[in-house]
């Protein structure tokens, strides 16, 4: 499921590659391609999915452990899909974080002290869960990275198109991400752009049947 999920346009992060974030809670995390790191049962409960919302960012260099895991400001509840879920995180000794914990409000204890404080903490390397493949080293120049992990909906972020990923391997892949463009797309862009269409039935050229068709503006853009 994970190496589908790369043809699916799926990163390591989501829609970047920064390695074992805690508030990205899907199969192409690598914190959550194995039950065990360097031998250490971590995860109780890894469901085998992509993930079904994106965690807000969590800001390594201004970590707040009474806000814990959000979704769009809010906090997380049994209503949010990641409720629950868990994550381990560094530097060593790796800890795991329960998203939504109901034993702490919601909070998490970040940098393992055995209390949630409050304010800001000093800079955590999160995704840093001394393996190599979880270094916290994000770029690969030796120096640990202290950044803003962005979650990710891997769910609604699916590119069918295969070839449209840059993450497609058979050296035919496009050098843009496409998608199909729906009717819904051209009305969309009609209102929105204030542009009046004019429709009707015609015969494509390459094909015998009559399709219902949009012109739209001068520039005459139509749709087959
Ligand atoms: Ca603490
Ligand atoms: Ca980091
Ligand atoms: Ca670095
Ligand atoms: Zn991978």
């Amino acid at each position: 499921m994970h190496e589908l999920g790369h043809n699916l346009g799926l990163a390591h992060g989501g829609a970047d590659s920064i390695r074992c974030k805690p508030n990205y809670l899907s199969v192409m995390n690598y914190s959550f391609s194995t039950k065990i790191i360097a031998g250490r049962p971590i995860l109780t409960y890894t469901p085998l999915d992509y993930s079904r919302e994106a965690l807000d960012p969590l800001d390594e260099t201004a970590l707040d452990e009474t806000v814990g895991f959000t979704v769009g400001g809010m906090p997380v509840t049994l209503l949010n899909p990641s409720y629950l879920l868990t994550a381990p995180f560094g530097p060593r000794p790796i800890h795991v974080a329960t998203v939504g914990d109901p034993f702490q409000n919601g909070a998490i204890d970040w940098n393992s002290s055995g209390a949630i404080e409050a304010g800001k903490l000093p800079p955590r390397n999160l995704n840093n869960l001394g393996v190599s493949a979880c270094n916290g080293d994000d770029d690969g120049d030796g120096v640990e990275d202290f950044t803003a992990l962005a979650g990710f909906n891997d769910w609604a972020s699916l590119k069918y198109n295969f070839r449209g990923s840059k993450h497609f391997d058979d050296f035919q892949q496009l050098d843009f991400e496409s998608r199909e463009v729906t009717n819904f797309d051209i009305i969309d862009f009609c209102i929105n752009n204030g542009i009046i269409g004019t429709g009707g039935i015609r015969l494509c050229p390459d094909r015998v049947e009559a399709l219902i068709y949009w012109k739209i503006g001068a520039s005459g853009l139509w749709l087959c």
